[in-house]
């Protein structure tokens, strides 16, 4: 059994692939199994040099980096980490929703500049409690972040693919429509060709300038051009961003901008749901050797 590992992943992983399964760092017409991130992936290019490949394991939840529709007709199965960022990543989501519309971000910076000894106050920021929100994608994480912000009395709607019949918020039939009824768009939908650019221009218009975006999906569910054109006409509110089209560059329009809050795509990343993920990738790969099967395919491979 020969595992290969792409991209630069969480150090104690790679050690414990190296170590237990002498994993490398170059493609071989050997390899069986590819260790793997969403910041890295596996497309069709790669997949053809790994003619013996069988699995893709992908330390995260989103895999829009593995191209799954290939690994499928090559009967390749991946695997993501569902459930056990859940929590970490909807924490970020309001975390950037009380930042942004608070502006915290901006007044940490204002009084470590020594501004608040000049004598003015800092700007009148927005109530976040009882805003309205809209959630664009109801997956898991976006039902927990749907689950923290009803704690803080917000008026809960989505838009997803479909309507789901089990839950009570307000459903959209589509995104501009959500995003008119919203305070804050709340972006948890999975990126990928199906997804990209679904906040557009107009769900930005519709939005509209008292209006808030935070995302803590993938940075290819919104036009980040339109979105920075939005931000400068004052044609939305402001933004919270885990992140972003072309991680790890981030738009320069963006730096001096107060009325957004830019996080570095740290939305999982704690140390105990870090651990969670690697632990996850290992007993998917120790099933995988030991039983021919997986713990946590993704949908389109079960
Ligand atoms: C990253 C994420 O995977 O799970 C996801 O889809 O975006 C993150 O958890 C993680 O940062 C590793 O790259």
């Amino acid at each position: 059994m020969s595992v290969l590992v792409v991209g630069a992943l969480k150090p104690s992983l790679v050690q414990t692939l190296r170590s237990r399964y002498g994993a490398r760092d170059v493609p071989a017409d050997d390899v069986d199994v590819v260790v793997t991130s969403g910041r890295f992936g596996v497309d069709a290019e790669l997949m053809g040099r790994l003619p013996n490949l069988r699995a893709v394991l992908n330390f995260g939840v989103g895999y829009d980096t593995t191209d799954v529709a290939e690994a499928t007709r090559r009967g390749v199965v991946v695997t993501n980490t569902p459930d056990v960022l859940t929590d970490c990543v909807a924490d970020t989501a309001v975390a950037l929703v009380l930042a942004v519309l608070r502006g915290f971000s901006a007044a940490d910076r204002w009084v470590r500049a020594g501004r608040w000894p000049e004598g003015g106050n800092f700007p009148l920021t927005r109530r976040v409690s009882g805003s309205r929100v809209g959630i664009l994608g109801l997956g898991r994480i976006g039902r927990a972040v749907a689950h923290r912000l009803e704690a803080f009395g917000c008026p809960i709607s989505y838009h997803n693919r479909r309507e789901l019949p089990d839950v009570a918020y307000g459903y959209a039939p589509d995104a501009v429509s959500l995003a008119a009824a919203s305070d804050v768009l709340v972006v948890a939908a999975a990126g990928g060709s199906g997804s990209a650019g679904l906040v557009s221009e107009q769900v930005l218009e519709a939005l509209g300038p008292r209006g808030y975006l935070v995302n803590v999906a993938r940075g290819s569910v919104v036009d980040e051009d339109a979105l920075v054109k939005a931000l400068q006409d004052g044609r939305i509110a402001g933004a919270g961003l885990d992140v972003f089209a072309h991680e790890p560059h981030v738009p320069a329009a963006l730096l001096d901008r107060d009325d957004v809050v830019l996080l570095p795509h740290l939305g999982s990343g704690t140390v105990e749901t870090r651990n969670d993920m690697e632990r996850l990738v290992l007993d998917n790969l120790e099933a995988f050797l030991r039983e021919g099967r997986v713990l946590t395919p993704v949908p389109e491979c079960t």
